[in-house]
């Protein structure tokens, strides 16, 4: 099998945008960054990471006669919300358990404004449930699925992240295959690939994507993951399950090899969604060098690796970065507090 095998279901525009980020490069006076922005990768309520995952598993869920999408995630969880405007867009149902990720953020915006508002809007059933973080299976999802099918519906059941699902990975394998092709178009190679992990089917995907066409004659480059769960053992058991099980899928070839699954720890803080002062300053940083918006859960974090390894030489001065911007931005309103004043940053 190939990627091309599976049926695809567009969600997206198509490719998403990649440009260089020339301040934010200058400044770092090192590696030359880049961004895909997959954070503007649809019309659908803004899209994002999981709105091209969601493209191969619409089919299956098609063909199953669902016409309930269940999925779940934190209060401020932009996967929900990007189901939620996929189960709109295709004239479904959607029930979405929302849990207490971030018990330690207390502000009372958290289950109003942003995403959890969005998924609203779009008419999804939004359960708040007070368990915490966990990227595993829950009895809460599992009894959403119950609850659609005691009512008559026919479920379709999408894991956090739709990361732990046998095509979770499919969609950013397909994101390497797109960046190969915007790579000769642009004349450049990005030897560096930077990527925030937490439920790992992004990294995942982009992993055996890569590796598969590094067996077609590609040249071999790093793909980095900047874990921003802050429970490393857990996501970086998932991103290697899931590289695997998406490597096989289509159809690498051989086994992946453990150099290849590198999910690098220091810029998550202690806990899932609460940003740290690197998190801040990645996302003053990028704001006011590109005007270039980052959240303070998942893509603050990747950033804030990004420029300590530009700056501290891992990512050579040598080198051409590609930075996946994964959306997430909805998720800022409810950390109002933290941007009240204006803080310039030293250029
Ligand atoms: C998320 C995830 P993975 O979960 O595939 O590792 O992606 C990490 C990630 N950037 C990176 C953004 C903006 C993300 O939203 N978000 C989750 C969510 O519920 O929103 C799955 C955790």
């Amino acid at each position: 099998m190939a990627l091309s095998d599976f049926p695809r279901h567009p969600l997206t525009f198509g490719p998403s945008p990649v440009h260089p980020l020339a301040r934010l490069s200058a400044h770092l006076g090192g590696a030359q960054v880049w961004a895909k922005r997959d954070d503007c990768n649809a019309g659908l309520a803004y899209g994002g990471n999981k709105t091209r995952k969601l493209e191969y598993l619409v089919p299956d869920a098609l063909a199953q006669g669902a016409d309930t999408l269940v999925s779940i995630g934190g209060y401020q969880s932009n996967h929900t919300r990007q189901v939620a405007a996929v189960a709109a867009h295709l004239g479904m149902d959607c029930v979405l358990v929302q849990e207490n990720w971030v018990p330690d953020w207390t502000d009372p915006l958290s289950t109003q404004v942003g995403n959890i508002m969005l998924s609203r809007v779009m008419g999804a059933e939004v359960r708040l449930d007070p368990a915490g973080f966990d990227i595993g299976f829950r009895d809460s999802w599992r009894q959403a699925l119950a609850d659609v099918e005691a009512r008559g519906g026919t479920p379709y059941g999408i894991p956090a992240g739709a990361s732990d699902h046998p095509l979770g990975g499919l969609g950013f394998a397909g994101w390497a295959y797109e960046v190969a092709e915007q790579e000769r178009e642009l004349g450049v190679f990005f030897d560096t690939i930077v990527v925030c992990t937490v439920t790992g089917s992004t990294h995942a995907g982009m992993i055996a994507g890569f590796a598969a066409l590094e067996e077609a004659g590609g040249r071999p480059r790093r793909v980095l993951g900047i874990d921003a769960s802050a429970t490393l053992d857990k996501t970086r058991d998932q991103v290697s399950r899931i590289a695997r099980s998406t490597a096989e899928l289509i159809g690498v070839g051989r086994d992946l090899r453990d150099d290849e699954i590198t999910v690098l720890e220091g810029w998550a803080g202690d806990v899932y969604g609460v940003p740290v002062q690197s998190t801040l300053d990645a996302i003053r940083l990028t704001g006011q060098l590109e005007g270039v918006i980052l959240d303070p859960v998942y893509e603050g974090k990747s950033m804030a690796g990004l420029i300590d390894l530009v700056r501290n030489g891992d990512i050579g001065p040598g080198s051409t970065v590609l930075y996946a911007h994964l959306g997430g931005q909805p998720a800022i309103n409810a950390y109002a507090g933290l941007f009240g004043t204006t803080e310039r940053v030293a250029e």
